[in-house]
């Protein structure tokens, strides 16, 4: 076996080949950008080389500088992991050229799948089953209407050199077709450079059920069962399952038997995947195969028991696969959930920022998590915005759910916004149980899932003040930090008759809450009603009873930000100090922008003498102005903003050289 092999990746495919590596006793060298020094997947390897700027034009996508590291290092196999360099011939070809072992298919197999119509015509003569059309080589328009009329409407026009859903164009009428034609070659040769067609009959209701592959080098193939990712996104895969569910044992093996004549047909080694487009009738259609390991393969491992880049090691090796067909046994169901930073509100726009906190669920044999980031890290736009998959097993689809749903519910995040209320929305929507699985779900079952908040305003609100309330009794014994705002003697009195006011901002409009505490005992008064609370905090659990009801919660406190995480939903709010005034429990202490904002105003300059708390720059964010003082006497060395700048969430806005710094 290999002793040392190289990744040529990052994030969670980085970690987890990795994982395996190590298990099976190879040493692994990793390669990172500027942007990932100190990411989870150079801890991880034995060793790690940079190899350029954060954009991976510059850096994993460097072929000739990754060969170079793997040489440099005595690697004597690359793993390409999926995206990057994974599908690329030429690096592939160089691998081989270089003596070094490509972890994947022979470059001739991924050229083979690189074009639509060629993989058609492959396929064909393979006797793969295709879905009726044309795909020939003449594309005279003549040709082409007499291909449309002979397959039928509504058709489905797709350039060649397209994928991915780019470049398709559904016709329904013959009348239409020669515009159509026109449009759609205009498109794709704009798009793609390359303007040919082929013609397919348009399946309305598919369903997108796909084959794990695997063949080694003496030509074997095995399948692993089939996983359903119909649940997608914008052709963004979003929920994936193992197996299919629905799909009869006859189907399951007729359709295996096809992605492994499929596989040989392009004498292929490792482990690929062949997508079908399969319809409510029981029948399916080669759609392309994917020359890689999947995004999606964990859900097929934990069906099959088997750990799909152990296979991979091994067949790049030499070795024959581990099993043969008559072994690859499946039990029970396997979900997979992309958790990612983006905004379901906002038309799932991709997020930044830092993970400020993070916390997943506890792993055993029914949860299982795939990530490659850590607390603190950040998610920026120069790679994809995937932060972890979380995958669950169990005996049956509907347990599965259950642990879907219970999981998605311990994943919290804050510091970036992620689709975590939506994936719980869309895997405990009853279509979903039902297993009402097509290509347009998410488009079917827009009222579903985008739900509204789980936690009412005043719930929210006075679990909120329960939680910051429960934190401040338990750091005013610990704090002795000058600066925290919890070490302030201003402000509260316990236990006495004046309701203490405190102030909440919710979206736009801040919320007034009194509070009078007796005997550990909170009443709660906000908008006219008063709630009875009685609570206790454990680290960042919430223990909380109102008016009679128990409900826990857990919570993060940022700045000024507070985030409440309940049932897989986050309820947000901005704290004020609890003094009158427009002063904020935030400020001091932190020369970080403490949210997205605008530089309102500068009042220093570089080389001022400044004294602490005196107010260095204030900025606009989320309608209230911030001020940003400074911590300590000393002077000030450098000003990054200025007046009107935007600045992210946790930037530095100005260096201020403290007088005990200047001292020591
Ligand atoms: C189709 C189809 C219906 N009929 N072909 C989209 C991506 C590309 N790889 C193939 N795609 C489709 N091809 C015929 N003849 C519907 C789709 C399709 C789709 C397929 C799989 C998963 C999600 C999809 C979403 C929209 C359309």
């Amino acid at each position: 076996m290999f002793s040392k092999i190289l990744i040529a990746n990052r994030g969670e495919i980085a970690c987890r080949i990795i994982q395996t590596a190590h298990r099976m006793g190879i040493r692994c060298v990793a390669v990172y950008s500027d942007a990932d020094a100190n990411a989870r997947h150079v801890a991880m390897a034995d060793e790690a080389f940079h190899i350029g700027p954060a954009p991976s034009s510059e850096s994993y996508l460097k072929a000739d500088r990754i060969i170079e590291v793997a040489k440099k290092s005595g690697a004597q196999a690359i793993h390409p992991g999926y995206g990057f360099l994974s599908e690329n011939t030429r690096f592939a070809e160089a691998c081989e050229t270089n003596n070094i072992v490509f972890i994947g298919p022979p470059s001739s197999a991924i050229a083979a799948m690189g074009s639509k119509s060629a993989a058609k015509a492959i396929m064909e003569k393979a006797g793969v089953p295709l879905v009726p059309g044309y795909h020939g080589d003449d594309q005279s328009p003549d040709t082409l209407r007499k291909g449309a009329e002979q397959c039928g409407f509504p058709l489905l026009l797709k350039a060649v050199a397209g994928g991915g859903g780019k470049g398709m164009r559904v016709v329904e009428r013959m009348e239409d077709f020669d515009d159509a034609l026109a449009a759609a070659k205009r498109e794709s040769k704009n798009a793609f450079g390359n303007p040919d067609m082929l013609i397919e009959r348009y399946l309305t209701q598919p369903r997108h059920v796909e084959i794990q592959v695997f063949c080694d080098r003496d030509g074997h193939g095995v399948y692993l069962a089939e996983r359903d990712c119909s649940v997608q996104r914008r052709h963004q895969k979003v929920l994936e399952e193992a197996p299919a569910p629905g799909l009869s044992e006859e189907t399951r093996k007729a359709m295996g038997e096809a992605a492994v004549k499929a596989a040989q047909a392009i004498n292929y080694v490792g482990a690929g995947t062949v997508e079908f487009l399969y319809d409510v009738d029981g029948s399916f259609f080669f759609m392309e195969m994917n020359t890689r390991l999947q995004v999606e393969h964990p859900v097929t491992e934990m069906v099959t028991g088997q750990d799909l880049v152990e296979w991979q090691l091994k067949v790049a090796w030499g070795d024959p696969l581990p099993l043969e067909q008559a072994q690859v046994k499946t039990r029970g169901h396997a979900l997979e959930a992309r958790i990612y930073a983006e905004d379901p509100d906002q038309d799932f726009l991709p997020a930044t920022g830092t993970l400020r906190y993070l916390s997943t669920p506890d792993e055993n044999v029914h949860v299982r998590v795939d990530t490659g980031v850590t607390e603190g890290d950040e998610i920026s736009i120069h790679y994809d915005p995937m932060i972890a998959k979380l995958i669950v097993w169990d005996e049956t689809r509907d347990q599965a759910i259950n642990r879907m749903v219970q999981a998605l519910e311990h994943y919290r995040i804050a510091g970036v916004k992620t689709n975590i209320r939506f994936l719980h929305a869309l895997a405990d929507a009853q279509p979903f149980r039902e297993a009402e699985l097509t290509t347009g779900f998410i488009e079917d079952h827009r009222e579903l899932l985008f739900p509204k908040s789980r936690l009412d305003l005043h719930k929210g609100l006075v679990l909120a003040a329960g939680f910051l309330l429960e934190q401040r009794k338990s750091r005013e014994v610990v704090s002795t930090d000058p600066w925290s705002p919890f070490g302030r003697q201003n402000g509260w009195r316990m236990n006495s008759e004046y309701a203490q006011p405190m102030h909440l901002l919710v979206g736009e409009e801040v919320h007034e809450l009194k509070i009078l505490e007796r005997d550990d005992r909170y009443q709660v008064m906000v908008g006219g009603s008063i709630y009875h609370l009685n609570c206790k905090l454990d680290d960042d659990s919430l223990q909380a009873v109102i008016n009679g009801h128990r409900i826990s919660v857990h919570g993060n406190l940022h700045n000024h930000q507070l985030v409440l995480f309940y049932e897989g939903d986050t309820f947000q709010c901005n704290v004020f100090r609890e003094t009158f005034g427009a002063e904020e429990l935030a400020g001091e202490g932190s020369l970080e922008a403490p949210m997205n904002g605008a530089i309102v105003a500068v009042q220093a300059k570089v080389g001022d003498q400044v004294t602490a708390g005196q107010t260095l720059v204030i900025m606009e964010a989320m309608k209230m102005e911030h001020a940003i003082k400074a911590p300590a006497d000393g002077v000030v060395t450098d000003i990054f903003y200025a007046e009107g700048d935007q600045v992210s969430e946790g930037a530095e806005l100005i260096a201020i050289e403290t007088s005990d710094e200047e001292a020591a």
